[in-house]
């Protein structure tokens, strides 16, 4: 019997971060998650996400038009499906949508969700198997001030929940940006790695002596130093930088990984689900990156819990995240809108091994977060 569509709820959720988020593309403080409750006519739920970082100021899609294009372009297909089978289901769904990829995210992994659900197998299982049951996960020092930036990595080390640091520059002068790192990698010493996210702010020129100058004063890596599509710039630098330069906004599925590879354009692919149109794309971007002797790192879009968990899920089945990941995003919001979540230990992140995602939401959370009129907005309307 195929399993038909029963409906879906798309669900934006304002959660507001612990402390403001500077990258050189928007200062974020709140995160706006988008949640995808997928019911199917066996009586499974699969839940998704599909979240993206300063409103429109990070790439083409947006927390509405993620909404916007499940809700009007995408329910349609699926009401025509067999949702069991989920490659054909999103064969379908991109034959439909064009582009919009942190939508299709959203919707391959609640039909991933409900699979494992059925199946009773975890999500990993469904990608071929998991190769390790904890990921390395870094945290993203972003205050936007130096001294706040050092005592945040110094309270990480000591409660021993990140040992991996990437610091957002690319807002200043490259000296300053550069003085900012120094200091970082200054007090956190051994104990720790350092690497940059530029988010595309340079030019090749402020690029080849920011590198040079970040190598010097102790950075592993730097992450899109560059504009996302200019990949001989990105090649130039690689060729020429000390350290390996990782491609992050460049990176936008299999297609892209096949020429970024083929241009010898970055050391590092970090593998973001969203930014490849799902969980099945990115594991094409991972055989892509094995086969071409890139190194791997399990990127974050800052997702919630749902999402966190679906990467979580691909990154336990890659042979090679040599560079660990950074899936740290349900620990910059002030409450996490799992009924459990995650654990975060020694440094690193537990994959969830229960069926589907292996997680749930926290419903008078998700009630409380939510845009279109949650209790939050009631009691904040109503002067609370
Ligand atoms: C990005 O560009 O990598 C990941 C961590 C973080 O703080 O921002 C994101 C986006
Ligand atoms: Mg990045």
């Amino acid at each position: 019997m195929p399993v038909k569509f029963a409906g879906l709820e798309t669900i934006i959720l304002d959660v507001p971060t612990i402390r403001q988020h500077v990258l050189s593309v928007a200062t974020m403080r709140y995160q706006s998650l988008v949640l995808l409750r997928l019911r199917c006519s066996d009586g499974t739920e699969g839940i998704g996400e599909g979240t993206t970082i300063g409103g429109a100021s990070y790439c083409d899609e947006s927390p509405e038009s993620i909404k916007l294009v499940i809700d009007t372009y995408i329910a349609p297909v699926l009401r025509e499906c067999d949702l069991e089978n989920v490659a054909a289901t999103m064969r379908a769904v991109r034959q439909a949508v064009v582009g919009n990829r942190i939508a299709r995210c959203a919707v391959e992994t609640a039909l991933l969700d409900a699979a494992g659900k059925r199946l009773g197998l975890p999500v990993s299982t469904l990608l071929g198997g998991s190769v390790r049951n904890k990921v390395p996960v870094a945290w993203t020092l972003a205050s936007g001030q130096v001294e706040k930036d050092a005592e945040e990595a110094q309270a990480m080390l000591e409660a021993k929940r990140h040992n991996i640091f990437k610091l957002k520059i690319g807002k200043q002068s490259v000296t300053a940006d550069v003085a900012h790192a120094a200091a970082i990698k200054k007090s956190v010493g051994d104990k720790g790695s350092l690497r940059v996210d530029v988010n595309q702010a340079w030019n090749e020129t402020d690029a080849l002596r920011g590198i040079a100058m970040l190598a010097d004063v102790g950075v592993d890596l730097v992450e899109q130093p560059t504009h996302r599509e200019a990949y001989p710039t990105l090649a130039r630098l690689s060729q020429r930088s000390p350290i390996p330069i990782m491609a992050d906004e460049s990176l936008t599925g299999p297609r892209s990984a096949f020429i970024l590879a083929s241009q010898a354009a970055a050391g590092v692919f970090s593998i973001k689900i969203a930014q490849s149109g799902g969980l099945l794309p990115a594991v094409a971007v991972g055989a892509i990156a094995h086969a071409a002797g890139v190194g791997l790192y399990g990127g974050t879009m800052l997702e919630g819990g749902v999402g966190t968990a679906a990467c979580a899920h691909l990154a336990a089945t890659l042979p090679n995240v040599d560079w660990g990941t950074e899936l740290f995003g349900p620990l910059l919001l002030t409450e996490d809108i799992l009924s459990e979540p995650l654990t975060y230990a020694d440094f690193e992140l537990a994959v969830p091994n229960q069926a589907g995602l292996g997680v749930a939401l926290d419903k008078d959370k998700v009630d409380y977060f939510r845009r279109d009129g949650g209790s939050r907005l009631v009691k904040m309307k109503a002067g609370g």
